[in-house]
């Protein structure tokens, strides 16, 4: 995607199925930080994260709305992931958006990407 100077980075908007957009890239790969304004025109890449299934007794491939019920009672504190540190949710996925917090944010991610 081209990104001309002087605007923003495009809204996380983008759908692929059983993924989340989580960010953009350079072309070398470098991280590009959300409030970023482009000082010039750039190619940027989108990173994928597949959504995680955390619902255990799920059979299904894809993520779905029970996958999201457990990330929002973990970000509660409550059900099955409740004990679980914040590592071993980054290490199931669930760090949507990669900032190294699992949050409500992640949970909106999830929501937008079902
Ligand atoms: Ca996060």
């Amino acid at each position: 995607m081209e990104v001309s100077s002087g605007t923003e980075l495009p809204e996380l908007y983008a759908w692929k199925k059983g993924y989340a957009l989580s960010g953009w890239t350079d072309l070398n790969g470098k991280k590009i930080e959300y409030d970023h304004i482009v000082e010039e025109d750039l190619h940027i890449n989108a990173v994928w994260k597949k959504l995680p299934r955390l619902n255990p007794d799920s059979t299904s491939e894809n993520a779905d709305i029970t996958d999201i019920i457990y990330l929002l009672q973990y970000t509660a504190n409550i059900g099955i992931y409740a004990s679980k540190t914040k590592e071993e949710m980054i290490e199931y996925g669930a760090d949507l958006n990669d900032d190294g917090s699992i949050n409500i944010v992640d949970v909106i991610i999830f929501l937008k990407s079902i």
